[in-house]
């Protein structure tokens, strides 16, 4: 699909008002790279405020297992080498998310290796979203694909994010994942919309995709109306036993531009550097700011994979003068 097509299951009343053509976001990522950043660093400042950064802490509330067959997951039952894990119990959760707001966390997000939830196990995740909410942290939970009804239970229990990514541009989706199709990925973000919760929506890049499939998968997200509360951006993670464990590493620059074209075409939208931060420089990670990243995930685990620990990012921020938001 180009981006100039309206996704499917959008409907035609919900025109955004501004379109993104994949064309005019490979015009931004062949910019002269410091053109590029003045002009996210601009649209950056006209939108946000300029040094602050949110935190959000992940947690895998159940890992492995996953009948999906996503090619970089450690998670997938296909190829995933991740230890498996039951769903946690309601007060691990808690324990975890009050020691990520003692740290200075916001945000708690709580990740599970599922195709979709069964209704069963949303009794314990609603739990989870209540008691999390109590401690005063804004709640966020990534489960797979929603049945009806579903969406509407946890915007009860008082959910504030849904995390449900494109992942990656849709002429290059069935490379990479063929247990599930992108416009499923959409209904389900429909239903979350639909139930009044935030969306939390964003990608991969590293997987072997071109500079043209990354502005695709960028004016994907740039045309949903409205665009994403929350734009997660990850690098990939090369996880073993994985079909992209050798993928070749992205230029560093690919991935700084990535995330300007990204805070330009998305103005109002948090742009969260993501999975892929333990394996960057402190230099690089300060020029993703300086293209428009103003959120991290914080805390020594991402679901899986490692993440810097909080103390290297506290004195990350002091050398940048950048406060945790
Ligand atoms: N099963 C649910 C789903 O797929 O939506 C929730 C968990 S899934 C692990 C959440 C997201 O993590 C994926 O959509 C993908 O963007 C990201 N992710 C997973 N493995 C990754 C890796 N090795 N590197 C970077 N991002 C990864
Ligand atoms: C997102 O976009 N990235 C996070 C969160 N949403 C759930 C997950 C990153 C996972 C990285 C690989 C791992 O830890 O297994
Ligand atoms: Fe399952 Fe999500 Fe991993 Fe895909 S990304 S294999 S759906 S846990």
């Amino acid at each position: 699909m180009t981006a100039t097509a309206a996704p499917k299951t959008v409907s035609p009343a919900f025109v955004p008002a501004t379109r993104w053509t994949t064309e005019a976001l490979v015009g931004l990522f062949d910019l002269p790279f410091s053109d590029l950043l003045y002009r996210a660093q601009q649209v950056h400042r006209q939108n946000h405020e300029a040094n602050a950064v949110q935190l959000s802490t992940l947690l895998s509330i159940k890992t492995g297992g996953c009948s999906e067959d996503c090619g970089y997951c450690s998670q997938s039952a296909h190829h995933g080498e991740a230890q498996r894990e039951a769903l946690l119990e309601v007060g691990d959760v808690v324990a975890a998310a009050q020691a990520a707001k003692d740290k200075g966390a916001t945000r708690f997000c709580m990740g599970a290796a599922w195709r979709g939830p069964k209704d069963k196990d949303l009794d314990r995740v609603t739990d989870m979203i209540g008691a999390v909410k109590a401690l005063g942290l804004e709640t966020c939970v990534t489960l797979g694909m929603l049945k009806q009804g579903q969406a509407e239970r946890l915007k009860e229990a008082g959910l504030d994010y849904y995390n449900h990514n494109l992942d990656t541009a849709p002429e290059f989706y069935g490379q990479v994942i063929k247990t599930h199709s992108q416009n499923d990925r959409f209904d389900t973000l429909d239903k979350v919309r639909g139930a009044g919760i935030k969306v939390c929506c964003g990608g991969i890049v590293g997987m072997g995709e071109t500079r043209r499939q990354r502005a695709s998968l960028l004016a994907e997200l740039a045309n949903m109306n409205p665009p994403p509360e929350s734009v997660p951006i990850n690098e990939l993670v090369p996880m073993p036993g994985t079909p992209l464990e050798n993928a070749p590493p992205l230029d560093p620059f690919e991935f700084v531009r990535t995330i300007a074209v990204a805070r330009i075409s998305m103005p109002g939208s948090m742009v969260r550097l993501s999975a892929g931060r333990q394996e960057m420089s402190d230099e690089l990670q300060a020029l993703c700011f300086l293209a428009g990243a103003n959120s991290i995930f914080y805390g020594d685990k991402l679901l899986t994979a490692g993440n810097p620990e909080a103390d290297r990012d506290e004195a990350l921020f002091a050398r940048l003068g950048l406060t945790a938001a």
